[in-house]
């Protein structure tokens, strides 16, 4: 048998035994039969293992926001696999993820200082929910039902697909969804909002949808709200102006705590280090992922209020306080290549860039206006979304078609069912962003 040196790269794919893997959100039989193979990545580009440059218009997947492979972190895994490999997160430590939750915290709006880590974004969630609900429990409440928004993206977990409106991951699965949950209305609407840049105006008293699940439920009922500050997975919804602060606000008056999954949004998608910062909206809790590694290992977790981590220290010292964690919880090459990450985004100052890009970003996206089947275009921050007319009978072709053809031509965006999505890196320069836009506006002509 050929050693993998001995082969030309181009040969590399068909001597892979693609059988054995099952490959997640994928069409297995179509991927495996046309199969989109990356073996580098650098800086703003991936390299096929065909040597074909394809500039990366998502950061990898919402993550890679400080660019690819940046040498400080890479370093930073290399030492610390080399120190220190693996410690049980539970009753035992390491000093690097005590560094870890103090940048985090510190980078997070003022009240929110407590970390707790898991590994994924869909940990973070269920980790989030169970904190909800141990807190009401610690404080003698016995509040119990959960909300969550249509159209929202909380991972894939039972917890997260039960407060999360994305139907497809939840239609095989609804008869083992959690008990006790609504959904607020989501807030898209073409009629009202399509084209508007930034926030729309339209739509804030879509949160007074709160009070009516409060007076069926009645407030001693209701734990937690949890929402992403904007959509991104279901294709960039951008909140209307003043509807995050109605929510927050409609929580206050009941005592039910505000959960922002900002798993996409956080550390600078938005031009600050949270969406929180951005609107001016402060909840109880954030569950982040992605960016706070670069992408680089996987790491997660929910930055919780004081209030909150107090409650739960109710008991006996030598008690357990919250009966959860994963062994993999503050894993030591994630904290180290957290702490490498935070810098660099400091050092850099990556969410200024974000911010600065933002603008540029915004003007490049709406100049697909007027595209044939181009029905709307969102976007914040470095979040964009291009929404084209599914083609009747095969809703989500016309996207997968877009997609595969910006990767044919050297670009990788996202297809959200017919929503294209596009979050570049915050390192990315005017040019990347023309060479993406320019890509996606031949793929839609073509499409
Ligand atoms: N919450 C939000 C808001 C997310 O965007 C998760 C939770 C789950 O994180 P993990 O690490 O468990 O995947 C996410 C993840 C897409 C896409 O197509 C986005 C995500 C995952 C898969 C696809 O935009 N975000
Ligand atoms: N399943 C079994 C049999 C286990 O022993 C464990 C952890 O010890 C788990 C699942 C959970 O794994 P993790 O802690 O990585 O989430």
């Amino acid at each position: 048998m050929n050693s993998r040196d001995d082969l030309a790269i181009s040969e590399v794919n068909q001597s892979i035994n693609m059988r054995p893997l099952w490959l997640p959100f994928t069409p297995n039989r179509q991927f495996k039969a046309a199969p989109r193979l990356i073996h580098k990545a650098q800086g703003m580009f991936y390299e096929t293992t065909e040597g074909k440059q394809i500039l990366d218009g998502i950061s990898g997947l919402w993550c890679v926001n400080a660019g690819h492979a940046r040498d400080p972190i890479v370093k930073a895994i290399q030492r610390q696999a080399k120190e220190l490999d693996y410690i049980t997160a539970f009753n035992m430590a390491h000093p690097m993820q005590f560094q870890a939750a103090e940048l985090i915290a510190n980078l997070a709006p003022e009240g929110l200082d407590t970390v707790f880590f898991t590994n994924s974004g869909s940990e973070a969630i269920d980790t989030a929910l169970k904190i909800a609900l141990g807190y009401h429990r610690a404080k003698g409440e016995h509040r119990h039902r959960l909300v969550g928004r249509e159209r929202g993206y909380h991972g894939v977990g039972f917890g997260g697909i039960s407060v999360g409106g994305m139907t497809a991951n939840r239609k095989v699965f609804s008869s083992a969804l959690l008990p006790g949950v609504d959904h607020l209305p989501h807030t898209h609407n073409l009629e009202e909002n399509a084209f508007s840049k930034g926030q729309p105006t339209w739509g804030a008293h879509l949160a007074d949808d709160l009070e009516r699940i409060v007076a069926l439920h009645d407030q001693s009922n209701i734990a937690a709200v949890i929402v992403e500050p904007v959509a991104g997975s279901t294709g960039v919804l951008v909140p209307p102006v003043g509807y995050l602060q109605r929510l927050r606000e409609i929580c206050d008056k009941y005592g039910i705590l505000l959960i922002f999954d900002e798993v996409i949004t956080g550390f600078g998608r938005t031009g600050k280090a949270f969406a929180a910062d951005t609107f001016g909206v402060t909840p109880d809790m954030i569950t982040f992922a992605k960016g706070v590694t670069n992408g680089a290992v996987p790491m997660g977790g929910v930055i919780v209020s004081e209030k909150i981590y107090h409650a739960f220290l109710n008991g006996p010292e030598e008690q357990i306080e919250f009966f959860h964690g994963y062994t993999y919880s503050g894993h030591p090459l994630a904290s180290a290549a957290a702490v490498a990450t935070l810098d660099i985004y400091k050092e850099e100052e990556l969410f200024e860039r974000s911010k600065e890009l933002a603008p540029y970003f915004e003007e490049a996206l709406h100049s697909l206006k007027g595209l044939p089947n181009v029905i709307d275009i969102r976007n914040l921050g470095l979040m964009g979304g291009i929404e084209l007319d599914p083609i009747p009978g095969s809703p989500g072709k016309r996207g997968n078609d877009t997609f595969v053809t910006c990767y044919q031509n050297g670009v990788l965006v996202r297809a959200a069912g017919d929503t294209i999505a596009l979050t570049p890196s915050f390192i990315a320069s005017k040019h990347h962003i023309d060479k993406i836009i320019e890509t996606i506006k031949s793929a839609i002509k073509s499409n």
